[in-house]
């Protein structure tokens, strides 16, 4: 295998906006990596492009686990969500080239097949219970066994995860920043009556999991899983701000009811102490924001010592090519949980190209060398980059609130 030849950063917007790195060797490999911050991205991109892209100009591609040192250790500012996301596009597309080297899909290089398939859970939401109850009925019939619940909240507009139709959902809105209010004790008021219909409806043979959104404290974090036990929930995710881990030794005092976080964590010090202590059930750490293939691993496995399984982020604004990475280590790892499957748009599919399929239930990335998804420069192209930004929540009092 030659040296690496080019390294581009294209930024674009299908429906959506996304980083994506390129890299090309002397004979003609390429590899990708997903660099997308949502409402960030051109931070990422200018690391990539102003100080990362000239230090692997002539690298030795096959040298993974040297160059992330180098990417982490040589940076001396280490961690946080910008630099980590530009290690991990590195370390993704270098782990492509590999593979496509190699003439095998990655997760052969990962260990080879540990399952069939990789069980995924979709997102249904509604304004309404009912509306969420119909989106249930609608995932249900196309197969899934696993399913996110969200609603809107009575007397709350806006609220994280209340849309009409998920398919589209898209946070983060081009222009402006979207602001809207924010009630706890109406949400924590409202969650089990949701997760009531639902079992009422469909009973215990779906697998149901509910994203509280970093916007609980510890205690009413504690309440909520108590009082949602009886419906016996596959997780509740995030349900405080992720900084304060000991928090979660509250939570898990009071609620038997299974705890999952990490999509917005950047490295494994974000999660050591609560794999190493039992405070969580699954760790959603994704390859986009936590160091790319390499790290997430180095997580997997220190979760798997802990009867930690895994859960990683499966959101929009991680690319096809983060969701492809992401397949191929949930078929590989010993401790896969589940992982999350919130479909692309027509418009995103087109500009990656890519070997992953939903059948039945699971997600298979398929058999093709490397990651085994592609980018279409030229389609890419056409669809430039819109600044958006996620919104922001305030309580009734005008206090900023977590979102
Ligand atoms: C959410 C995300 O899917 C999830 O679990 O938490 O959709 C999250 O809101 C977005 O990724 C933020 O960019
Ligand atoms: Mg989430």
């Amino acid at each position: 295998m030659s040296t690496i030849a080019a390294a581009e950063v294209v930024v674009c917007s299908p429906g959506r906006n996304f980083v994506t790195l390129k890299l090309t060797t002397g004979d003609g490999l390429t590899g990708l990596g997903d660099a997308t911050l949502n409402g960030r991205e051109l931070a990422v991109a200018a690391y990539l492009s102003e100080h990362v892209c000239p230090l692997l100009a002539g690298r030795d591609p096959a040298r993974i686990e040297d160059t992330w040192q180098l990417l982490y250790k040589g940076a001396y500012w280490r961690r946080g969500p910008v630099t980590m996301a530009a290690i991990a596009a590195v370390d993704t597309a270098l782990w492509d080239i590999k593979a496509k080297a190699a003439g095998m899909p990655l997760y052969q290089l990962l260990g080879g097949r540990s399952r069939d398939g990789v069980l995924a859970y979709a997102h249904a939401s509604g304004e309404t219970i009912d509306d969420t109850l119909a989106s249930v009925e609608r995932l249900l019939e196309r197969g899934y066994r696993a399913v996110r619940v969200q609603s809107g909240v009575p007397g709350l507009e806006g609220v994280y995860g209340a849309v009409a139709d998920p398919r589209a959902y898209e946070p983060a809105a081009a222009g402006e920043l979207q602001e809207s209010v924010w009630s706890t004790e109406e949400y924590l008021r409202h969650v089990p009556t949701l997760l009531s219909a639902v079992r009422e409806r469909f009973g215990f043979s779906v697998d149901l999991l509910h994203d509280v959104h970093h916007r609980l404290t510890p205690i009413e974090a504690a309440r909520l899983g108590k009082s949602v036990e009886e419906h016996a929930l596959f997780w509740l995710e995030d349900p405080v701000p992720a900084e304060r881990q000991a928090a979660y030794r509250l939570i898990r005092r009071h609620t038997t009811t299974p705890l999952a976080v990490g999509e917005v964590f950047n490295s494994i010090w974000d999660c050591e102490q609560l794999i190493s202590e039992g405070l969580i059930d699954y760790i959603r750490t994704a390859v986009t924001h936590a160091g790319g293939v390499s790290h997430v691993r180095r997580i997997f496995a220190l979760a798997e010592l802990h009867d930690v399984r895994t859960g990683s982020h499966g959101a929009t604004d991680l690319s096809p090519v983060c969701l492809a990475a992401a397949l191929h280590l949930d078929l590989a790892v010993p401790n896969f949980g589940i992982q999350e499957h919130m479909p692309h748009s027509e418009q995103t599919d087109a500009v990656f190209p890519h070997d992953y399929r939903f059948e039945d239930g699971y997600l298979h990335p398929g058999e093709g060398p490397g990651l085994g998804v592609e980018l279409d420069e030229e389609l890419a192209a056409k669809h430039p980059y819109r600044r958006a930004y996620l919104p922001v929540a305030r309580r009734r009092d005008g206090t900023v609130h977590s979102w």
